[in-house]
């Protein structure tokens, strides 16, 4: 049982765990960096600094706490929607002293809020999932500051112990047999609107790899004049392979003979037994077509992290319903770079898959749409507007992700030509004749 006095001090833990990342990004760089654009594609550190405090706002202090705006002035900057990233640097945002006392202001009245909220069952107003969704949200756009720290140039400012050593693992493939699943959640608390709700779903016998694919294979495609050979893209892969002329992942760099990469203003070799990251769904797919295999789909990927055949049912994670620690994946910052493969036994699925959650976002090759029965909540802008559009899912989470938001059923999703986030990929396959015939599966 959890009373409610132990949920606020979750809440109260969570909540202060997120602003210390949201401070720790944004006092490692001087004002200068806070307010420059480092990327086309990213917004400047301050004003996502500012749109977390906004949204903390709208929907803790005016919407939960029915109390008066704090700043309705500056809603209209801080909407996502009425300014794309590029055009954000021209606003008259607030200042970087400005952001941060603003983002303090609302959290002292957010926890007062906190300490009067019932925080029962699903009701806005009571609160329960809107401290969850906002410590989400916060949390969300702490991996996107993250990327934009990758993308800026110059010395380096965040420092992290090295991941845990990898080791061999006992297959390069698992198996997971055909038969129905329950896809998606109806009763975790802070799950999302795209998450909901728990259906069963069919998936045929398919092939996934144990674990994602590392540098030393993907290199092996590069190497191999993999960007070069339309046969491995798609129509539409090829055509972004040639317009941004893409020759490897990005970050990476050619030094005579061999590659190195950039990774947070430190050039170095490229550890191979890591996975890959910085490839976008195209080079993905492509990659995987070079292979003899394709991308797994959304329901294969989460079949693969969730399902436990001893008992049939979806756990909350590969490993069981217990929040990540750090002897389960590579989550929450406490690594700057993917773990090499086989460094989270602990953390394998049943059927003995690897670092499905943490290290890398895997591309899928499933668009976004909502479940059956998908109802927006609270708002349409989380999700629903992305339904049908061109994206790719996204799952797992990567290292740069917090465990708040990696369960095994959150959905992310991205534009397919999108480099700059922390995504690999794994690859999957349909099962051979010969598996089939040799008895190896089931076919239900
Ligand atoms: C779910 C990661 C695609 O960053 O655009 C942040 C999350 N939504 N603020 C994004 C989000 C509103 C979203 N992704
Ligand atoms: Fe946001």
């Amino acid at each position: 049982m959890t009373t409610t006095e132990q949920l606020r001090t979750r809440v109260a833990d969570e909540l202060d765990r997120a602003r210390a990342r949201s401070v720790a990004l944004t006092d490692a760089v001087d004002d200068g960096d806070l307010v420059r654009q480092h990327s086309k594609l990213m917004s400047p550190l301050v004003w996502d600094l500012a749109h977390i405090g906004n949204q903390e706002e709208l929907w803790l202090v005016r919407d939960v706490g029915g109390r008066e705006p704090v700043r309705h002035d500056i809603d209209d900057l801080y909407d996502a929607f009425q300014h794309p990233r590029a055009d954000r640097p021209a606003l008259p945002l607030l200042s970087p002293t400005e952001a941060r006392g603003y983002v303090r202001e609302v959290r002292d009245k957010v926890l007062d809020v906190l300490d009067r909220s019932p925080l029962e069952g699903r009701r806005l107003e009571a609160g329960g999932f809107a401290f969850g969704m906002i410590v989400q949200h916060e949390q969300q756009h702490d991996e996107t500051m993250l990327a934009t720290h990758q993308l800026r140039r110059g010395a380096p400012v965040l420092h992290a112990p090295p991941p845990p050593p990898g080791r061999a693992l006992p297959t390069a493939e698992v198996l997971i047999p055909a038969g129905p699943f329950t896809m998606g959640t109806s009763i975790d608390p802070w799950a999302l609107d795209n998450e909901r709700p728990a259906h069963d779903v069919h998936v045929d016998a398919f092939v996934i790899d144990a674990a994602p694919v590392t540098n030393a294979a993907y290199q092996a495609f590069v190497d191999g004049g993999g960007y070069d050979d339309p046969r491995w893209w798609s129509p539409e892969g090829w055509a972004y392979r040639v317009k941004a002329d893409l020759t490897a992942p990005r970050f990476w760099l050619r030094d005579g003979d061999r590659w190195l990469r950039r990774r947070f203003g430190v050039v170095e070799p490229i550890p191979p037994d890591e996975p890959v990251v910085h490839v976008c769904f195209h080079e993905a797919a492509a990659y995987a077509a070079w292979a003899g295999k394709r991308l797994p789909t959304e329901p294969e990927w989460e079949k693969a992290a969730r399902f436990d055949p001893a008992t049939g049912r979806s756990r909350r994670f590969p490993w069981g319903d217990e929040d990540p620690g750090p002897e389960h994946a590579n989550l929450g910052q406490r690594h700057l770079s993917p773990a090499p493969v086989g460094a989270y036994p602990a953390g394998a699925s049943p059927a003995g898959v690897h670092q499905l959650v943490g290290d890398v976002w895997e591309w899928l090759d499933t668009g976004f749409h909502g479940y059956p029965g998908f109802e927006a909540f609270p708002y349409r802008e989380y999700s629903e507007v992305f339904f049908g559009g061109d994206y790719r899912m996204l799952r797992g989470g990567s290292f740069g992700t917090d465990p708040v938001a990696a369960r095994a059923t959150f959905r992310n999703w991205d534009h397919p030509i999108r480099r700059q986030i922390f995504a690999g990929f794994r690859c999957a396959r349909d099962v051979s004749i010969a598996e089939r015939s040799q008895g190896a599966v089931t076919v239900a």
